[in-house]
């Protein structure tokens, strides 16, 4: 039998999953449904009644072909005729079992750090059980919740070796976030060969159905991944900020919904903002009414300025909907340091969704990706830097390759990146810094822009945000304009004024203006 880990199902027996239906029933019908393996794992049956009822699953398993691993027990493997065995950290060594069983049985190994998976695939296993992906009620006595950025780092490393080895992520996979797991697990080198799923199929009322679907949703990217993007390591900051003004006209004459789950500080100012750039707000905190919203080709932003304890569910409804419509959603984690509440919340949110765009200053970054050591983050604001140019612009890179979507890093100079693409942004005037609000409405445009430009979300972002900067420096040039007082209704003015230029096709409201520059790491 060839190893097919593309759709692992791992059973339970214990009432809070498998409930009071037939194991073996439930076995058929996911084999019927196209599970590739499976893994009989229980933890509490005497050793007769295992051998019993693992014999019984391989006989249906054979039926489709598919192998039986047992989990942890190398001697019911062998009393069973089963194909292989899974084993624990704690359990028999990889060569003990090699030992004892046939030549060409399966051992796998579950595995959650680097040093782990790294022992392992030095000691022969056939393939790594990789988790905990997220936080699971199927098992709660986990090691490490290492989310995809883990089960990334785990694949770089491994795809090192000269040997090469089966991986399946494992841990609170379902229907609706397995392409993202698939798509934002993946290393540079080597991406996972499936996934390995407990609750979702066993405690299904249609296992069959549900592993079908299992089977299709694998088999194509998810729906966010639109476009082509190019990745390529060297940028033309002179192409970009010439495809600029048509990116824009074809935003603004779009006028995309966006839709803003935004603190209520600024939530009036960003309207504003939106409306005058020719956007079509909605400020909705309600995420039932996501379903509704996320049908057209808008944006979502989630901003959290001012969560509460109500928030993080309503945002991952929305999520969950946009995400599952394709269309964009920002991350705007505002003040992500500043609290244990945000630390968990930025946590809880990207292990819950794809963003296409992560959007905040340095610091927020920094707590994003986890390079918090020193960092303590006094309310909302950025306080000083203390990261220097390169050192910015290799942040923003190296999230957004991890998270392999597309993250702005602000400040007096942006640093834009697509995990390769680093191009650092100098416009902008220091007014923008000294009203509440003005950084909100960035997120809120690039979700808009994302939305309407979907061939190229970066230039997407890079787009409305030159709109939003070059509208910026307008306004502070004005003579009118004295202080953040005056500059507000200037700066509107100057961004519904680049609409109505840009939504006439005239373009030389940015003629000469970008001061863009590609940063080469
Ligand atoms: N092993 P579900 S997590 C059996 O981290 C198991 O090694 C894990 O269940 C590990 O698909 C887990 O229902 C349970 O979330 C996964």
């Amino acid at each position: 039998m060839t190893l097919d880990l593309s759709l692992y199902l791992v059973t339970d027996s214990t009432s809070a999953i498998l409930g009071s239906r037939d194991i073996y029933k439930v076995v058929e019908e996911a084999c019927k449904g196209g599970v590739t393996i499976v893994q009989y794992r229980d933890k509490t049956s005497d050793t007769g009644l295992l051998v019993e009822t693992a014999t019984r699953l391989h006989e249906i398993t054979k039926r489709y072909n598919v192998p039986l691993i047992i989990n942890d027990r190398v001697d019911v493997a062998m009393a069973s005729g089963a194909e292989g065995v899974h084993l624990g950290q704690d359990d028999m060594s990889i060569t003990a079992a090699k030992k004892i069983l046939s030549k060409d049985a399966i051992v796998g190994i579950s595995a959650s750090s680097v040093e782990e998976a790294v022992k392992a695939v030095e000691e022969g296993a056939d393939y790594l059980g990789i988790g905990t992906l997220f936080a699971t009620p199927t098992k709660t006595n986990t090691k490490n919740i290492i989310g995809t950025a883990g089960v990334k780092t785990i694949l770089d490393s491994i795809s090192r070796l000269n040997r090469t080895v089966g991986t399946v992520a494992i841990g609170g996979i379902n229907l609706s976030n397995v392409q993202r797991v698939l798509y934002q697990s993946a290393g540079q080198n080597k991406a996972l060969d499936g996934v390995a799923i407990v609750s979702a199929i066993i405690a299904a009322d249609d296992p069959k159905s549900v592993a079908e679907q299992f089977k299709q949703a694998i088999a194509i990217p998810p729906p966010f991944i639109t476009g082509s993007p190019e990745i390529s390591s060297s940028v033309d900051a002179g192409a970009l900020a010439a495809a600029v003004p048509e990116v824009v006209q074809k935003v603004v004459n779009c006028h995309p919904i966006v839709h803003s789950m935004i603190n209520f500080v600024v939530a009036n100012f960003v309207a504003n903002v939106a409306i005058s750039a020719g956007l079509s707000p909605i400020m909705s905190q309600y995420g039932d009414e996501a379903k509704d919203l996320a049908v057209h080709r808008g944006g979502l932003v989630i901003n959290m300025g001012t969560l509460t304890s109500a928030s993080i569910g309503e945002y991952l409804k929305a999520i969950k909907a946009y995400n599952t419509n394709g269309n964009p959603v920002v991350l705007d984690p505002v003040g992500a340091g500043a609290t244990a509440i945000r630390r968990d919340a930025v946590k809880t949110l990207m292990a819950g969704g794809y963003f296409d765009l992560i959007k905040g200053n340095e610091r927020e970054i920094r707590q994003v990706y986890g390079n918090t050591s020193n960092l303590t983050q006094r309310g909302v604001d950025s306080g000083p830097s203390s990261l220097n140019d390169v050192e910015k612009a290799t942040l923003a890179r190296d999230l957004a390759r991890r998270e392999r979507n597309i993250v702005l890093l602000t400040g007096a100079v942006d640093y834009l990146s697509d995990g390769y693409r680093v191009i650092a942004v100098k416009n902008g005037h220091e007014l923008l810094s000294k009203a509440t609000g003005t950084g909100c409405a960035i997120g809120t445009v690039c979700g808009a822009y994302m939305a309407a430009y979907r061939d190229d979300k970066f230039l997407a972002v890079l787009a409305g945000l030159l709109m939003y900067e070059i509208a910026a420096e307008n306004a502070a040039a004005k003579n009118t304009v004295h202080g953040p007082g005056s500059f507000l209704p200037a700066f509107l003015d100057e961004v519904h004024s680049i609409w109505g230029k840009a939504s006439q096709g005239n373009v030389t409201w940015a003629h000469g203006r970008a001061k863009i520059e590609e940063i080469q790491l």
